[in-house]
């Protein structure tokens, strides 16, 4: 109960942090986007990772409310970045399954967009398979519309959720992200070769964008470039890191 209540505090008061893990591309490791991940500050606890607290923040309803300061937070991010001459491509947000229904979406990521004077175009976000599954038509009404912003939207953690391709399919979606489990086992397990495989010929297949997450090693890289994808991702490129470190390393 305690924590529950320290949650809402901390939404109201600006305790949540948030930090950028680059996007690079394949070959040539470019900056192409940032992913905005959030962490809560707690003061007696000390940085609380997002799996601590997005479950509560869920049970206790201010999911959404989270999601949309983190999102206006991290346009405005992008913004200050610009004006101190530091272009990052392509702003990357996570959304909750929950969010993604809701009838005031669109309007809402509009009204973010126009506060922060960001180009919808810069803006992806990135939904989990799970949030997809079903596509409910609320949901891909929603998605229709941010895509007609121009607002890119990525699948998350692909290839956990058994999604449905003709749901792909029939979705705005720009962008597969290949999920961290199979990139951790790419170089031992041959299963897991053979899906990185087939999510990247996918993706060729239906003219969508592929990146790989969670890549630690350097010969992970190297079979994802073998293989064809396009971008990738994880701890061998860089872990999430604060505004101005990102600025200081890519400017
Ligand atoms: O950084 P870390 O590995 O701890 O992130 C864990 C998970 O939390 C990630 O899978 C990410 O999708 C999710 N996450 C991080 N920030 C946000 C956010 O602002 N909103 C939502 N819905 N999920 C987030
Ligand atoms: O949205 P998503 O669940 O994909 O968020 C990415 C999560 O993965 C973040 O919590 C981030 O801290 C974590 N992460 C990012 N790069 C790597 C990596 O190379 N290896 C591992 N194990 N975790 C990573
Ligand atoms: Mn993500
Ligand atoms: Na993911």
């Amino acid at each position: 109960l305690r924590l529950e209540q320290e949650l809402r505090n901390a939404l109201l008061h600006n305790e949540l942090m948030l930090e950028y893990q680059p996007q690079v591309s394949l070959p040539g490791g470019e900056l192409c986007g940032v992913e905005v991940l959030c962490r809560w500050d707690h003061p007696r606890l000390g940085l609380l990772s997002p799996g601590h607290f997005l479950p509560l923040a869920h049970d206790i309803g201010v999911i959404d409310q989270l999601d949309l300061w983190v999102l206006e937070h991290a346009c405005a991010q992008v913004a200050a970045w610009d004006r101190g001459g530091f272009t990052v491509p392509r702003l990357a947000v996570n959304l909750s399954v929950h969010r993604i229904q809701g009838d005031d979406v669109p309007e809402q990521i509009e009204s973010i967009l126009a506060r922060t004077d960001l180009d919808p175009r810069r803006l992806e976000l990135e939904l989990t398979e799970a949030s997809l599954m079903g596509s409910p038509t609320g949901t891909i009404a929603n998605l229709e519309r941010l895509g007609g912003l121009g607002i890119g939207l990525a699948v998350d953690d692909f290839g956990t959720g058994c999604s449905s391709l003709a749901c792909i399919k029939h979705l705005a979606i720009r962008r597969l992200k290949i999920d961290r489990s199979f990139i951790e086992r790419l170089m031992t397990r041959s299963d897991d070769e053979a899906i990185v495989q087939a999510v990247i010929g996918l993706a060729r297949s239906l003219g969508l964008a592929v990146l790989a997450e969670g890549v630690e090693t350097a010969a992970q890289a190297e079979l994802l470039i073998r293989e064809g994808c396009d971008e990738a991702q994880g701890y061998f490129f860089s872990k999430a890191v604060g505004p101005e470190e990102l600025a200081s390393r890519y400017c």
